[in-house]
């Protein structure tokens, strides 16, 4: 254990002692810890924030939230960590950094999985949607799948050759997240992919440890790569939808009334921060236009290029979520 973990784990313990003992809980206020990556104003951060500013009202102030965004408190790999062993009650991530902590998830992580975005909305929105909170919730895992978020389409972008077509990724170094799924894609369409935390692709294309990494438009804006990388490809290989996910050790430890609240905001979380991303996803576009980022679109043909050249990652992962594929696929 490092001393940083010795650290929280003593914390977590002596909030237990004291969250056991009755009366005392019963009346103790309980500020309620949430990490994101994103800096305050994404629509991840704010739609937690409103959660909490709801379930403050709602319970008299008997609980709130406390937000750190920004990576103050890691990146999403320590952030799931973190709400495991109760250190903090909200980790909101992407179901990338999940999918090797609850393996039902990386179907969703599978390239070309979605149609569209719509489509992946109507999916999350649906009967599947809840069936994957549910499986995270029991998954053994210490955690409570509490709601989904929108994260549109991902796309890549790199510092020096710019991509046209799937011929100049070749060779390319390109970060992608901490999930083996997305190295094979990178390496099946001809780059080497790096998978690092998110708290590294700033400094990594900066440095050159990568050439390129690939994400939505808000990331690429909003966290600063566009100052780095000057040409942004518009090919939408991934559409990863993110999850806000609860310590099921603190969601245990409150009252059945509170633990419906957190749900309930939970469910309108999900429905604000859709809106919200709608607008900040094309406040990004124009934000990179003005900046001068070359805006690569690539053509139909070329998209076929790509959907075909991750078939390997398809015969590698695909056969075990065969069924819920098809479940997918089905939505209309
Ligand atoms: C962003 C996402 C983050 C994080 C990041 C990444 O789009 O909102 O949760 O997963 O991508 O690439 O690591």
């Amino acid at each position: 254990m490092t001393t940083r973990r010795i650290i929280l784990a003593a914390g977590v313990l002596a909030a237990a002692t004291l969250l056991s003992s009755g009366a005392v809980y019963a009346q103790a206020k309980l500020v309620l810890k949430a990490s994101d990556v994103h800096p305050t104003g994404y629509p991840t951060v704010t739609a937690v924030e409103d959660l909490g500013k709801k379930l403050e009202k709602a319970t008299n102030g008997r609980l709130s939230v406390a937000m750190y965004p920004a990576m103050q408190l890691g990146g999403e790999k320590e952030a799931i960590e973190q709400a495991q062993v109760g250190a903090i009650m909200f980790a909101r991530v992407s179901v990338g950094a999940l999918g090797p902590v609850i393996d039902d998830l990386n179907v969703f992580n599978l390239p070309y999985v979605f149609r569209n975005t719509e489509h992946m909305q109507h999916v999350i929105d649906g009967p599947i949607g809840q069936e994957l909170l549910d499986k995270v919730t029991n998954s053994g895992k210490g955690l409570v799948g509490l709601a989904w978020m929108d994260a549109g389409a991902r796309n890549f972008y790199t510092t020096k050759k710019a991509i046209h077509n799937m011929a100049d990724l070749k060779g390319q170094k390109i970060r992608v997240m901490g999930n083996p799924i997305f190295v094979d894609m990178a390496n099946s369409m001809g780059a080497n992919g790096v998978p690092l935390g998110y708290d590294q692709v700033f400094s990594s294309m900066q440095t050159g440890v990568v050439d390129g990494a690939e994400n939505n438009p808000p990331s690429f804006v909003f966290d600063n790569h566009y100052q780095v990388a000057k040409s942004y490809t518009v090919d939408e290989h991934l559409i990863v939808p993110e999850m806000v996910v609860v310590s099921k050790k603190i969601y245990d430890s409150l009252s059945k009334d509170e633990q419906a609240l957190l749900v309930k905001f939970g469910k309108e979380a999900q429905q604000e921060e859709r809106k919200l991303w709608a607008v900040y996803e094309k406040q990004a576009m124009d934000k990179a236009k003005a900046a001068g980022i070359q805006i690569i679109q690539v053509s139909a043909e070329d998209k076929k290029a790509f959907q075909a050249a991750v078939k390997p990652v398809w015969d590698k992962y695909g056969p075990k979520y065969a069924d819920m594929v098809k479940r997918i696929q089905d939505v209309k």
